[in-house]
């Protein structure tokens, strides 16, 4: 399987078969899960969650939904470093037919559509044939963190950890559409991938990226995570990574382009991952009409990470707080520390700058009191001037949560 990270070179027969049986694992009649309990501190409603390692590539995970899989990462995996391993990254597909194996030998990937010529890529060629590049990005459902939505709003209610950081390797979604030609009048780029969705009339998962977004050279078609192959689970051999953009549109599995010379007006693009187009996608709880449009940029996000809501500390003392930040579409410029509801902030320093749509890590020091408790605040804001915003975000579709959080302590004898 190493070949996905080694300079370029032929396939061997044995790499073949040794990817292929680790994705043949048995994926999906996963049974015996239930091994102990996490809570992801969801305010208001069922809050725990088995935590399962029954799933192929992957360690401990939080079990959303077994079929098809929802996996959260536990949020003790984002103060281990900025970069998220491969085995506790978390998983989220929409339909329940995703391939259990991949066979690596008859995989292609098309490019059709309003294109020159329409082509037909092996892995081969695309490990081989175009120039490589790599970078760090943040993966983030759009719907993390909307089990913490107030009011409770529809759809699965992640804690936060349906977001991950990983080094991605890949090539240019550009060079591809290029070797096809994509012809003028070219609107979109619609992507699909290997999984299909159970019901006849239900719509396959697709995304589209406007053709100039796509032609960016940012834009990647990743065969490596974090130096090895993509777990099956999150995509292999090949997916769609859009940095700085929320990870519907990292289309897993990928193997179908289709340049379009139109708007996609399909399910996916139209009709789901609606946002409100006001700032943050936040409207009041309830409102009804409101102009929308399709999620796309990240915003700003910081978590502290060294402590638990709820957590117990030393009296009287320094304490440490620590943390993960994302600056979304970019870099992270500061990150502030607040421990009187905002009305004063102090800067955290911030640790190795992974590229600016990394994570980054803060760190920061109070007095903790004598007694009773402390609300901490964590406020990042990016390169662009953009700053979290003060409050929960509310909107219908549980999307896009970005309010500062806090982490609240309760200092306590004898700790
Ligand atoms: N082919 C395919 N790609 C997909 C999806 C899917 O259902 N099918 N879900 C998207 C959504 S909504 C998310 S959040 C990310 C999850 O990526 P991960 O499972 O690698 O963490 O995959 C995206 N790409
Ligand atoms: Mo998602």
């Amino acid at each position: 399987m190493d070949r996905f990270n080694h300079p370029p070179g032929r396939m061997t027969r044995r790499s073949l078969l040794g990817a292929t049986g680790v994705a043949g694992l048995a994926l999906m009649t996963a049974r015996s899960w239930a091994q102990s309990l996490y809570n992801l501190g969801l305010p208001g409603k069922l809050s725990v969650r088995p935590l399962t390692t029954a799933f192929p590539q992957k360690g401990e995970m939080v079990l959303q939904r077994t079929r098809p899989p929802l996996l959260e990462t536990p949020m003790e995996v984002f103060n281990v470093g900025t970069i998220t391993p491969n085995d506790r990254f978390f998983v989220r597909w929409h339909w329940a037919a995703v391939p259990e194996a991949v066979d690596e030998a008859a995989f292609r990937l098309k490019v059709r559509g309003h294109v020159d010529k329409e082509i037909e890529l092996t892995l081969d060629q695309i490990l081989h044939d175009f120039e490589r590049i790599e970078y760090q990005a943040i993966n983030q459902c759009s719907g993390n963190s909307r089990g913490l939505f107030q009011p409770s709003v529809a759809g699965g209610e992640w804690g936060n950890g349906a977001m991950g950081n990983a080094l991605w390797t890949g090539i240019r979604l550009k060079d591809v559409l290029d070797r096809a030609g994509v012809k003028s009048g070219a609107v979109d780029v619609r992507m699909g991938g290997l999984d299909e969705a159970l019901m006849p009339d239900a719509p396959k998962f697709l995304k589209s990226l406007a053709v100039d977004h796509a032609r960016d050279g940012e834009v990647m078609i990743a065969f490596a995570m974090n130096k090895e192959q993509l777990p099956l689970l999150n995509g292999f051999p090949l997916r769609l990574v859009v940095p700085g953009w929320y990870s519907t549109y990292w289309v897993k599995m990928l193997t179908d382009i289709e340049v379009l010379d139109h708007p996609d007006d399909q399910f996916w693009m139209a009709k789901a991952y609606q946002i409100p187009k006001t700032p943050f996608g936040n409207i009041a709880p309830g409102t009804k009409d409101f102009p929308k449009e399709p999620i796309n940029r990240m915003v700003p996000r910081s978590f502290v990470t060294n402590l638990k809501d709820g957590q117990l500390v030393k009296p009287a003392a320094p304490l440490a707080i620590s943390g993960i930040a994302m600056g979304g579409d970019a870099g992270v410029a500061k990150v502030e520390l607040s421990i009187d509801d905002g009305k004063s902030w102090s800067a955290a320093s911030l640790g190795a700058d992974g590229g600016k749509y990394a994570f980054r890590r803060f760190a920061g020091s109070i007095a903790t009191p004598v007694s009773g408790t402390m609300t901490i605040l964590a406020r990042c804001t990016n390169n662009n001037g953009i700053a979290q915003p003060p409050a929960m975000i509310w909107n219908p579709g549980g999307y896009m949560q970005c309010g500062i959080e806090r982490t609240r302590i309760t200092v306590g004898g004898g700790v």
